[in-house]
């Protein structure tokens, strides 16, 4: 008798599993949109992160506005997160939204695009 309890339950948990799973699916595939505060300085900057942006799996379009240093990234949320795509912008060696860049990365950008250039 208990065993056959156990399985009911555990037949009952994966079809609540599967359900939920299914409506995740249904109700995805609507773009998302955020704004990254970057680090970038330049025009070769801007190359940089949109190539990595374009690059990443679910993003379907980025624009870096080198006015405010503001990166917008149009994604996929079924397939990326915004914390994600922070993280990819500090290993393409920039800051993102007060996280600092990776430094290795940040070391073999072009001279010109590294903070402390003092070109800028
Ligand atoms: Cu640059």
């Amino acid at each position: 008798m208990k065993f056959q309890m156990s399985s009911f339950l555990m037949v009952f948990f994966l079809s609540a599993l599967a359900y939920s799973c299914s409506t995740a699916q249904a109700g995805g595939s609507e773009t998302q949109s955020i704004e990254i505060q970057t680090s970038a300085v330049c025009g070769t900057c801007k190359q940089t992160l949109e190539k990595a942006m374009a690059n990443a799996d679910g993003v379907s379009s980025s624009r870096l506005d080198l006015g405010n240093k503001v990166l917008t990234v149009e994604f996929d949320p079924d397939k990326t997160n915004a914390e994600a795509l922070r993280k990819l912008v500090t290993e393409t060696g920039y800051d993102a939204d007060g996280q600092p860049a990776n430094q290795t990365s940040h070391d073999n950008l072009p001279a010109c695009c590294q903070k402390d250039s003092g070109l800028h």
